[in-house]
């Protein structure tokens, strides 16, 4: 009884229980035992405290007012706070971004018909992108000739080419002007990274406010940048989502087919090795290893990109990782970036996994890997995958201690319009007459200081009981589908009026929207809806939340939300609470400056009842 109460305090998911218990049993090393190994963790860091950017340092100001209030060459603890979170949010918009530029490039040799292997799906929303750039098809253009001419003015988004970077200007007019006043809108988003790597360097930008409203800029071009590129691309060359049946937790495995995981963020990837899986050379060799079948299931928000789009399983979230490895029926992980634990290469090596890294800039311990460009995708797919195929025969013991539980994703902000019937105005209404109090982006990842998905899970339920619509993203939207929330029948969960609204359009009360760039559907969301009562974004009764957060991505993501008008409140603590100036700005002051602010409640329960005030709050303002 006393073991099943560790495993109960690591994780509320059945699976996870189970497999951590196993896991211990083959002396698997977890990420909760290297956590706990690093307790206590450092103060001075977790304040935000300690600045290591240069090299008369590492610096460290005692928070208790008896050492030194200044660093080497003289930042106090404003600074030094400032300059820690700028880079956490310059990392995390790099990586968003980043991948962001992958996929426009996959498009730009789409034209050049040097992607071998993709194709333009969705010909209809590329025209439409391209049309926003005023690209418009001339005589004798194709899709793959306006895919060249939208990738070229993707790339200047990245760029110093322009002022503003180009997708702000579908955020409501109020809000972009309030940038524009303000200083925040970004010009590009390669250039506002490079500037805040500039500013935070010693002896640049040592103003905390300046170094802060840098921040947020900087996040904007994620959000409505690099984020939203990734997005509206992935769209393009994948196919726009729809709503679609899929199933969630380790029990997608399956015992008498050959296991693919994927895993990571960019659907480059993993659409390729779902393209490969499809092809009659691989049923070939599944009839030869005797395997009845191939079995491609995700992991973090590669599997969400996939569960989207085809109604791909998805195996678990970013603590899962190890664990599904621990299944021993996982016979390749594919990993392409971000979220991947280097321990992963160590996990596999005591079971037959065969652990395979794709991406030039990502390499990991333990890996064998197959390098994945546009030119080369197809054929390293089906070498991937053979190597899977190959791989079943060694197979040892499997656990697999659950059943699947059924789920609806694939809620891209199109799909959502379609299910309202074409116009936003039923949803609006329903927010108006009050059936539907308002809705919150639930997002972001998980974390070994929060109970793993109890966060998520606990949060959501108040909210669609207090009849308060969720949109959910990244590996929030994971832990919602393991618990059950999106199938039409978890309107049980919700309260009498979103019960009603959702019963009559037959969705669930929790929307997933998919992985973490597509946070970028949230945001063309909340501005159709302002456009709609002809407010501001900061004026609706919508709220953003990250009860489990722990990335780089993350922060930046929260910061846009905020910057973009959505109150966000954090499960986790920043590492802030060294300055009581940047702690008052970011919870307080920023209403001044963007119309919202964070807020902090680690407790998922008082987290609700935050919102819950907060859309009160904004209704009466509106008057609803
Ligand atoms: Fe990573 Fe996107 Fe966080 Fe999950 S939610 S742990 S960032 S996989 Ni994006
Ligand atoms: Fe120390 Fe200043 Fe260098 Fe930071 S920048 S390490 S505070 S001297």
């Amino acid at each position: 009884m006393m073991n099943q109460n560790k495993y109960q305090q690591k994780t509320i998911t059945t699976d996870g229980q189970l497999l951590l218990k196993k896991a211990e049993q083959d002396q698997i090393e977890t990420v909760w035992d290297r956590y706990e190994e690093q307790l206590p963790q450092c103060g001075y860091c977790e304040m935000g405290l300690s600045c290591r950017v240069c090299m008369m340092g590492p610096c460290r100001i005692d928070p208790f007012g008896q050492g030194p209030q200044k660093g080497v060459c003289g930042a106090d603890a404003d600074i030094i706070v400032a300059r820690n979170i700028d880079r956490m949010i310059a990392a995390g918009a790099a990586a968003h971004s980043d991948h962001g530029r992958d996929l426009v490039e996959v498009l730009f040799k789409i034209g050049k018909g040097k992607a071998q292997g993709y194709e333009i799906k969705d010909s209809e929303k590329l025209r439409r992108f391209a049309a926003e750039y005023a690209i418009y098809p001339e005589d004798g253009d194709n899709d793959l000739s306006i895919a060249s001419k939208l990738a070229r003015a993707l790339m200047d988004e990245f760029s110093t080419c322009q002022s503003e970077i180009f997708l702000t200007k579908r955020a409501p007019d109020k809000r972009l002007n309030l940038w524009r006043e303000a200083g925040l809108i970004p010009r590009g988003i390669d250039r506002e990274i490079v500037e805040t790597m500039h500013r935070t360097h010693m002896g640049v930008d040592n103003g905390w406010q300046s170094i802060l409203l840098h921040g947020l800029r900087t996040s904007l071009s994620d959000g409505w940048g690099g984020s939203m590129i990734a997005t509206e691309v992935s769209d393009i060359l994948f196919g726009t989502p729809q709503p679609q049946t899929n199933a969630v937790n380790v029990g997608v495995l399956k015992p008498d087919q050959v296991n693919i995981v994927v895993h990571g963020h960019n659907p480059v990837v993993s659409e390729m090795i779902l393209h490969a899986c499809s092809l009659p050379e691989t049923k070939q060799l599944l009839d030869e290893k005797g395997a009845k079948g191939i079995n491609v299931a995700g992991v973090c928000c590669t599997g969400n990109e996939l569960l989207m789009r085809h109604g791909v399983p998805v195996a678990g979230n970013h603590l899962m990782s190890e664990l599904i490895i621990a299944t021993g029926a996982v016979d390749a992980m594919i990993v392409d970036y971000q979220c991947i634990m280097p321990s992963l290469g160590a996990v596999a090596a005591c079971y037959h996994t065969k652990m395979i890294s794709t991406s030039d800039k990502a390499r990991f311990p333990g890996m064998v890997h197959i390098e994945f460009h546009p030119e080369n995708a197809l054929n390293q797919a089906k070498e991937v995958v053979k190597n899977a195929i190959d791989n079943f025969s060694n197979r040892g013991d499997i656990y697999l201690p659950v059943e699947p539980v059924t789920s609806v994703g694939g809620f891209s902000v199109e799909a959502i319009i379609k299910a309202l019937g074409g116009t936003p105005d039923p949803l609006i209404d329903a927010i108006k007459g009050g059936k539907i109090r308002g809705a919150v982006g639930v997002v972001g990842c998980n974390n070994p200081k929060i109970k793993h998905d109890h966060g998520h899970v606990t949060l959501t339920k108040r909210l669609i009981e207090n009849d308060i619509l969720v949109l959910d993203t990244g590996c929030a939207a994971i832990a919602n589908a393991k618990a059950g929330f999106k199938v039409a029948e978890s309107i049980q969960y919700a309260g009498p009026g979103l019960k009603e609204v959702c019963g009559a359009l037959g969705i669930p009360p929790v929307l997933h929207m998919g992985s973490c760039v597509d946070n970028a559907r949230i945001l063309v969301l909340a501005s159709a809806l302002a456009n709609a009562l002809q407010v501001d974004i900061s004026d609706l009764p919508l709220a953003g939340a990250a009860p489990e957060w722990y990335s780089e991505k993350a922060v930046s993501i929260g910061c846009y939300f905020v910057a973009s008008g959505v109150y966000t409140v954090l499960g986790p603590m920043p590492p802030i609470t060294g300055s009581m100036n940047i702690v008052k700005l970011l919870t307080d002051g920023l209403n001044d400056v963007v119309g919202a602010t964070f807020a902090v409640e680690p407790d998922p329960e008082k987290a609700a009842d935050l919102i819950q005030k907060h859309i009160e709050s904004k209704r009466q303002a509106l008057g609803i």
